[in-house]
């Protein structure tokens, strides 16, 4: 459903080494190629990191010739535009295809149908029929993906919906009511007229789930067209898991399940045994998070008006698991059988089958019925006989047995749900997470009844990013330096070539390196520091460090942890005479960016801590360079590419357990960015490679996290008076006149306030400040700084999304890369 890909010009004509020849043939136009690039606008079709990675996963396709496509919904407005004034964030729509899109082909030869609502009627033979409802077209919009060093290119197929041609009311039309004519046209081309900008939160809108039939209805009648038109006439169904994997990036496009299911009964013939048994061996899921409200469930009694004929598939995926739960687990104990059905089932809340529900409730029966049954089968008596004694026995522990309530009585006052998460892993023959302390908590609890029935199923993929983007063309400066260093280009494409830059202990250490790595961070800070002066009129000293933290706003990547460690320091350096503070400090230039949902009312108030924060610190005499605070507005993959080569700390700080991966670490520690962070996502592989000294890491670790949240609820949390004393000094209204009640208040777990300091904001608070001055002190040294920086982009070799690609093609797509001629 994401795809944030960001500018084409200057990746394009990179990844066809074109960039030299296309720039001087600017020049004799009178043009400067970044000039040129610069009138791009970011083609922002996601929200974060889970849009950013596919896009960076086609550039690795692509790059390695892997056969492969991506399939994806072209929104009309993309993530909107994000406005700081003194309120906080504002937003914006971002209209990005106003001027129109030179990288888009218009594809009005492929277009498919999609229903929505409508009933489903039983033909002949039990042929389901799905009719009337609401017809569209889905028309493909092609978009060229470039690999680097190849003549491959591969596709990006995104679907725009319009009014199936013959449903235009013309009657209406001729009669005057223009209103009711154009009124379906309207409906059908809103379905893809705006990306949900909820990054993690749940949104059971209808539109939206359009949106994600849409996507996958089309793309999978897209995809049995090409496989039954390059089968010919030895089109055999059985096969088709070995042609094609689906890969479904998090629970987005789970009903590609369904819909597959569907097309395989309902048009192309199959029975049921075969369509889910093909199904399961065709699609594959990715988890992407576990946060309880970013897991979709979708209600029931929306999806049975939507698309009435999944939700009937979608309840026998469900008696098929129901089934598979009984054979694992015997109908003996049914206090774990119940709760198992209870955990794993699709459907919640909502009635077992009346079939399942009898025999787990009278097995006993059922048992004394087969007895009888043999009996009147004529088996020998020897062996049925039972004395009169026995009888008296089995017939009381019926009763017992009948005694069991019906299990699982759905609660009338609670919605019935489908669980897209279930129902991704019942249907799909792998399931992986995106990096190993997360793909452990999936295995260990959020799936765990599942991971212990289906372990198989189960696989971690580190996620990775595209060298090309994130290094080669957004650093050309580093880029220089490492090409000299390590002998050749080739670790574009082979980024173990990174290492060399470590192999030999003195490289590191090795001064003209050292001093041409610096001169480049160097500049790359000036341009960085242009670009908040021209976007925020702050001005930074390139020469103070740059301390960076941009992501999506949510609480638990908590931007708040750091905003009040940069508020701690001023107070620190407020109480401090000028020489004092000199001899203390490390002048710093505390850099955030980001968007917050519009409706997520506590991120805003972050956004706009920040902005206040900044506002009084940046105009402070007393201060000075040695402390600034600066919002970069409208956080997007261009601005990125220009902030991150000139940043040197990099901020990950989420409470552990809750970041999946993250993948701006990777891309900070590739640019030679030393971390601070948690043992969270990605971080734990990223200190591994680069180095316990080379990461600087706080905080309360994964296994901690449960019991430390039960510990505050039951009040027996001590806060660090440190932490206590910045509290009260925002209070006390340094930062102007805004309340900051609220904000501070849910550091504490006041009544009112909700969770208690449910991410740990104040348990994390002293090892992070305390960590905070080991920053300062490495920074000092600036040899020692410039070798940590030289092996952070030695040890970031591995987070190649080259690396990740290869992984999926050979554990669990099975495709070799293509061979070209
Ligand atoms: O996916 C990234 C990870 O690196 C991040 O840790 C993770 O937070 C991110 C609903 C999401 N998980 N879930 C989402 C996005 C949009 C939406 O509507 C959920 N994004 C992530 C790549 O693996």
């Amino acid at each position: 459903m994401e795809y944030l890909q960001g500018r084409a010009l200057l990746n394009a004509i990179g990844n066809l080494e074109l960039t030299g020849a296309y720039a001087e043939a600017l020049k004799k136009l009178g043009h400067n190629v970044e000039d040129v690039a610069r009138e791009e606008p970011d083609a922002a079709l996601g929200n974060g990191g889970l849009g950013r990675l596919a896009s960076c996963f086609l550039d690795s396709l692509a790059t390695l010739n892997y056969p492969a496509w991506g399939y994806g919904l072209r929104y009309k407005y993309g993530l909107f535009k994000q406005y700081i004034t003194k309120d906080g964030q504002e937003e914006v729509a971002e209209n990005w295809l106003e001027m129109g899109n030179p990288w888009e082909i218009v594809r009005n030869d492929v277009s498919y149908p999609v229903k929505f609502y409508g009933e489903v009627i039983s033909g002949p033979e039990g042929i389901k029929e799905w009719v009337g409802g609401e017809d569209i077209t889905a028309v493909a919009y092609d978009v060229p993906i470039p690999g680097y060093k190849t003549k491959t290119t591969i596709n990006l197929r995104l679907w725009s919906t319009k009014i199936a041609p013959e449903k235009f009311d013309l009657s209406a039309f001729n009669a005057g009511d223009h209103a009711k004519a154009y009124s379906a046209m309207k409906n059908a081309e809103k379905i893809c007229y705006i990306l949900y900008p909820g990054d993690e939160s749940l949104e059971g809108k209808t539109l939206r789930l359009k949106q994600q039939y849409t996507l996958c209805s089309a793309s999978l009648q897209d995809i049995i067209a090409r496989y039954e038109r390059r089968s010919g006439e030895f089109l055999n169904w059985e096969i088709f898991p070995e042609k094609v994997a689906v890969q479904m990036n998090d629970t987005h496009p789970t009903l590609c399940i369904p819909e597959l299911i569907r097309i395989l009964i309902d048009v192309k013939g199959l029975s049921w045994e075969q369509a889910w048994n093909i199904t399961q061996r065709t699609v594959a899921y990715t988890n992407h998070t576990v946060l309880p409200e970013a897991l979709e469930k979708w209600s029931l009694e929306l999806m049975e008006k939507l698309l009435p004929r999944h939700v009937e598939i979608i309840k026998m995926i469900d008696e098929e698991l129901i089934q598979t739960i009984i054979d694992e687990y015997g109908t003996e104990d049914l206090d774990l059988l119940q709760e198992k059905l209870k955990q794993m089932r699709i459907l919640d809340n909502i009635e077992l089958p009346e079939s399942v529900a009898e025999m787990i409730a009278k097995p006993e029966k059922s048992s004394v019925e087969a007895i009888e049954s043999t009996e009147e089968d004529d088996v020998s008596d020897e062996e049925t006989e039972t004395t009169a004694e026995e009888d008296e026995l089995e017939e009381e522990e019926i009763e017992e047995k009948n005694e069991v309530p019906p299990i699982i009585e759905p609660d009338p006052k609670l919605p019935k749900l489908v669980r897209m998460a279930n129902l991704c892993v019942a249907g799909g023959y792998a399931v992986n997470g995106v990096a190993e302390i997360h793909s452990e908590i999936v295995k260990n609890e959020v799936f765990n009844d599942f991971y212990e029935m289906w372990p198989e199923k189960f696989q971690n993929k580190t996620n990775g990013v595209t060298p090309r983007r994130w290094i080669r063309f957004c650093n050309p400066d580093l880029s220089k330096i490492i090409t000299k260093w390590t002998g050749s280009e080739d670790w574009v494409v082979n980024t173990e070539k990174l290492v060399t830059l470590r192999k030999y202990p003195q490289f590191a250490d090795n001064e003209d390196l050292q001093s041409e790595w610096r001169e480049a961070k160097r500049r790359n800070k000036v341009k960085v520091a242009s670009f908040l002066r021209e976007k925020t009129s702050y001005i930074v000293n390139p020469d103070a460090m740059f301390d960076v933290q941009v992501k999506r706003i949510h609480e638990y990547k908590r931007q708040l942890l750091n905003i009040m460690g940069i508020v701690y320091r001023y107070k620190k350096m407020k109480e401090m005479s000028h020489e004092e503070r000199k001899a203390s400090f490390v002048p710093r230039v505390c850099i955030f960016g980001g968007k917050a949902f519009a409706t997520y009312v506590q991120a805003k108030r972050i956004v706009k801590f920040i902005t206040d924060v900044g506002a009084t610190v940046n105009h402070d005499p007393e201060i000075g360079d040695l402390l600034k605070v600066v919002f970069v507005p409208d956080y997007n993959v261009s601005v990125a590419e220009m902030l991150i080569p000139g940043s040197e700390l990099s901020q990950h700080i989420s409470t552990a357990g809750m970041e999946a991966s993250g993948t701006s670490n990777m891309k900070f520690a590739m640019n030679g960015c030393i971390l601070i962070g948690t043992l969270d996502g990605a971080n734990v592989e990223i200190r591994q490679e680069v180095g316990e000294d080379n990461f600087f890491l706080f905080g309360a670790e994964a296994h901690e996290i449960a019991g430390l949240r039960k510990e505050r609820a039951e009040g027996k949390f001590v806060p660090d008076p440190r932490f206590e004393e910045v509290k009260a000094y925002v209070r006390s209204g340094v930062f102007g006149p805004y309340n900051y009640e609220e904000l501070m208040g849910s550091l504490e777990g006041n009544e009112g306030y909700g969770r208690a300091d449910y991410f740990l904001v104040g348990k994390d608070f002293p090892s992070y400040i305390e960590c905070q001055d080991k920053v300062d002190e490495a920074y000092k040294d600036q040899k020692r700084w410039t070798k940590m920086s030289i092996l952070n982009t030695a040890g970031s070799y591995k987070f190649s999304s080259d690396r990740t690609i290869h992984e999926y093609a050979r554990d669990i797509w099975r495709i070799d890369p293509v061979v070209l001629p």
